[in-house]
């Protein structure tokens, strides 16, 4: 029963922020890594926990006498043993570690990889693709090709973590870091800042789409296209797109042939994530309006200031944001 709930708190539908359900290469290698340590580890205890109980049962029926006197020979076979045999026991555990380690950092990028530039801001995520594609707090990229994060911050330290895809990895002001791996199983897999950043740590969430290479392909392709044109017909959301042009969120966000802000995410195909403020909301037009009325409630310390619209103005904003697909 103990085994059976220990082992039912790995399952991965559920409990999306497992670090023992890889699905990537990484992922694997951490993974096999861990299980031989584990398994070197539990043979290691098995010993001692046997000569241990075996001591205490067998000199048990002394109790009484009086104690051995101390003897300071020394069997110079038993030295050899004890010490030998540690040292081994480190040389098992630290040969695959370091291999694993030179393994998960290789110093170019493999043939054919997908370069992504990822910036870690406070509190969310940009990704820059090769061909000009740009996403935020969503990242997609294609099964079963390799993928090279290059990793850098304007700010502060962050760190970049998707555990089903792999280990952390820091990003640091001033330098770039890389990430390399292959994911090898489509899907969503959420990731989270690892390294605390300020008040919104917590609320620094991503989401990466593992596509497959079709769908990839016509993601790419929507996000190059530019925005998609406001349908006359919508009224609301023709008038929002007058609200947005005239109001301040022009001069920290990017719509593509509207503004050209960048402090904040680009909101060209804003309509087509499924999260809003990375990751804290689902994007709903009522989670849209509460974030644009009061950013602050939602995530302490945003930056983005609140912004007090008449009603009819912010429903309207809010429709041509979302139909910004
Ligand atoms: C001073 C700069 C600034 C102004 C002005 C501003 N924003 Fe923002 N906005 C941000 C920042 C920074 C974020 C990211 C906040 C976070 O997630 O921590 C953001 C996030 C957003 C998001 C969520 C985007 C996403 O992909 O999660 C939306 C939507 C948004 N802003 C809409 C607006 C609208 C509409 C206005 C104008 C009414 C506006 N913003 C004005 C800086 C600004
Ligand atoms: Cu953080």
């Amino acid at each position: 029963m103990a085994i059976a709930l220990t082992f039912a708190g790995c399952s991965s539908t559920d409990r999306p922020m497992t670090t023992v359900s890889p699905k990537s290469d990484l992922a694997n290698w951490i993974q096999s890594l861990y299980i031989d340590v584990t398994v070197w580890d539990a043979i290691i205890l098995a010993i001692v926990v046997t000569a241990f109980i075996l001591a205490v049962f067998v000199f048990s029926s002394r109790v009484g006498e009086a104690a051995p006197a101390a003897t300071a020979s020394s069997d110079l076979g038993l030295e050899i043993v004890w010490t030998l045999g540690p040292a081994l026991v480190l040389l098992m555990i630290s040969v695959p570690t370091i291999r694993t380690i030179f393994r998960s950092q290789p110093a170019v990028a493999p043939a054919g990889a997908l370069e992504i530039k990822v910036v870690a801001h406070q509190w969310w995520w940009e990704f820059d693709y090769p061909d000009g594609a740009k996403a935020s707090n969503e990242l997609h990229i294609p099964v079963n090709r390799p993928i090279r994060l290059l990793l850098e911050s304007p700010d502060v330290i962050h760190s970049f973590w998707v555990p089903q895809l792999g280990g952390k990895r820091d990003v640091v002001p001033g330098q770039i870091n890389e990430l390399t791996f292959v994911a090898t199983v489509p899907g969503m897999y959420p990731g989270q800042c690892a390294e605390f950043c300020g008040l919104s740590h917590a609320n620094m969430r991503f989401r990466t789409f593992v596509d497959s290479p079709d769908d990839f392909a016509k993601w790419d392709r929507e996000q190059l296209a530019g925005p998609v044109a406001t349908p006359a017909t919508d009224q609301l959301a023709s008038d929002g797109a007058k609200v947005f042009a005239d109001s301040p969120c022009t001069t920290c966000h990017m719509i593509q042939g509207v503004s050209k802000g960048y402090i904040g995410p680009d909101l060209t195909h804003f309509g087509g994530r499924t999260t809003l403020a990375a990751g804290v909301l689902q994007n709903t037009p009522a989670n849209v309006a509460k974030w644009i009325e009061n950013p602050q409630e939602i995530k302490p310390g945003a930056n983005m200031p609140p912004l007090l619209l008449p009603g009819p103005k912010l429903n309207a904003l809010v429709a041509y944001l979302e139909s910004l697909k």
